[in-house]
């Protein structure tokens, strides 16, 4: 493997002609590396496991562009699908096929899902189930958990955790007092809180939204019993269970966190690997609500580009290829690998970090403490992180520029590949220590 060398020259350049152009010079704020320092590279293409930057430095991809590479990038079911899509048209704006296969998709895997609308992110899907929660019930208020990140919604954007928590902005400027004083904002695993709140509020609180994993505070498991205490207090107060499967979805099992809990929510949010890389996202949940939907209901929601003929056609041959190729016990496997490799080199330095794994998706705390939510997660020493993270790229091993991120492995990741990225894992530890 080519190690990438020191200076970025193409990459570098690349940066300050885009920070004439679009702010801080990224589409968005987590690709800044603000959080681990220096500059990002710019990639020039990915196959599989791996990209290749502009300066033609190879390495080992654990981002897999946050979720959606689930078979790795490029694979050449979704190329194919997508080339064959786009020979008849790019978009139609007009009901098509492709559109009722995916949902039917959607509703055989997603134990939750009668009904689903297609939109085009995970911010979209969020945004509209929180808008039909509260259009269903009447309600106003909604409670979040910290450090749980739902998109860029304005009334999620509270304490809200992956770049916004990376900046420093967990509570983004122009959203007005009177937005955020309807989000009730508590602590992850904290059964108290919850019960607090209801106590207080309840019969205003119009649904709970988390992501039964949370992924965006680093990875963050559910205390046993949480998820089950928190379907029975909506279910008790009237107010509706929504989980944000935008990373979960048909990646830690084929429907998602609800099948591999048994926690059926009212309405669930998806993303990411639902769109084989395109820009694609979606909410579904009971007939009952989703039909309060326009054009049946009084629920406004809308999209140009929602359904789109390649975006379906992508996403639908990721998921029956992944199904095919029985990919979620691929990603067990190669995530167990995974995890033993890192176990034995956090052994090694004789110190005891918290790492967190459910199937392919994984977090390292630079934190020798129990990770339950995001007070316990900030306690993490993020100049370790940063050493360890510069050490792996400065390798060829490309994990997310912030600590407050998940890694994701991929179909496409191999035992070389992980034989690999451990002995860089365990020479980045001592790094980070120092
Ligand atoms: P998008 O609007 O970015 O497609 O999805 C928002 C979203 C919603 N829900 C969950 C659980 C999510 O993780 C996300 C987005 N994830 C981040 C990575 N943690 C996207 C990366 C970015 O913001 O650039």
């Amino acid at each position: 493997m080519s190690r990438p060398s020191e200076t970025r020259t193409l990459s570098s350049k690349l940066f300050e002609a885009a920070k004439q152009v679009i702010p801080g010079g990224v589409n968005s704020p987590v690709r800044a590396f603000r959080n681990v320092g220096g500059e990002p590279f710019f990639v020039r293409r990915a196959k599989g496991c791996r990209i290749w930057d502009v300066d033609d430095r190879m390495m080992i991809d654990y981002v897999g562009t946050w979720g959606p590479a689930i078979l790795g990038h490029a694979p050449q079911q979704v190329i194919e699908a997508v080339h064959n899509a786009a020979k008849d048209g790019v978009s139609f704006g007009i009901p098509n096929p492709y559109e009722v296969e995916m949902a039917r998709l959607i509703v055989e895997w997603v134990p939750s899902v009668e009904k689903v609308r297609m939109v085009n992110s995970g911010t979209e899907a969020t945004m509209s189930a929180i808008r039909l929660a509260r259009g269903f019930t009447g309600r106003k208020r909604i409670i979040k958990f910290e450090g749980c990140y739902h998109g860029h919604v304005d009334s999620l954007l509270v304490a809200a955790g992956s770049g916004a928590l990376t900046h420093g902005q967990p509570d983004s400027a122009g959203i007005p007092a009177e937005f955020a004083e309807l989000t009730i904002a508590l602590p992850f695993n904290d059964p108290g809180a919850v019960e607090a709140a209801f106590r207080k509020d309840g019969d205003s609180i119009a649904a709970v939204i988390l992501e039964p994993l949370p992924a965006n505070a680093g990875l963050i498991p559910a205390q046993d019993g949480f998820l089950r205490f928190l379907r029975d207090i909506t279910v008790k107060h009237g107010a509706l269970l929504i989980f944000d499967e935008v990373m979960t979805g048909f990646r830690v099992a084929r429907g998602g966190m609800q099948e591999l809990t048994g926690i059926t929510p009212d309405l669930t949010a998806l993303g990411k690997v639902i769109g084989g890389g395109l820009p694609v996202g979606a909410f579904g949940g009971r007939a009952e609500i989703m039909d309060c939907l326009a054009p049946d209901g009084p629920v406004y929601q809308a999209g140009t580009l929602s359904g789109n003929p390649l975006a379906m056609a992508a996403g639908l041959a990721q998921l029956k290829a992944l199904e095919k190729q029985g990919g979620w016990a691929t990603l067990e496997s190669l995530g167990a690998q995974f995890e033993a490799g890192v176990r034995a080199a956090i052994a090694s330095i004789g110190r005891n970090f918290t790492f967190h794994r459910q199937g392919s998706m994984f977090c390292l705390f630079f934190n020798e403490e129990p990770v339950t939510d995001l007070e316990s997660a900030k306690r993490s020493d993020i100049e370790a992180f940063r050493r360890y993270f510069h050490h792996c790229l400065s390798r060829g091993v490309y994990f997310a520029p912030s600590p407050y991120e998940t890694g994701f492995l991929c179909t496409a990741h191999g035992l070389n590949d992980i034989e690999e990225t451990v002995e860089v894992v365990g020479d980045a530890l001592k790094v980070a220590l120092g």
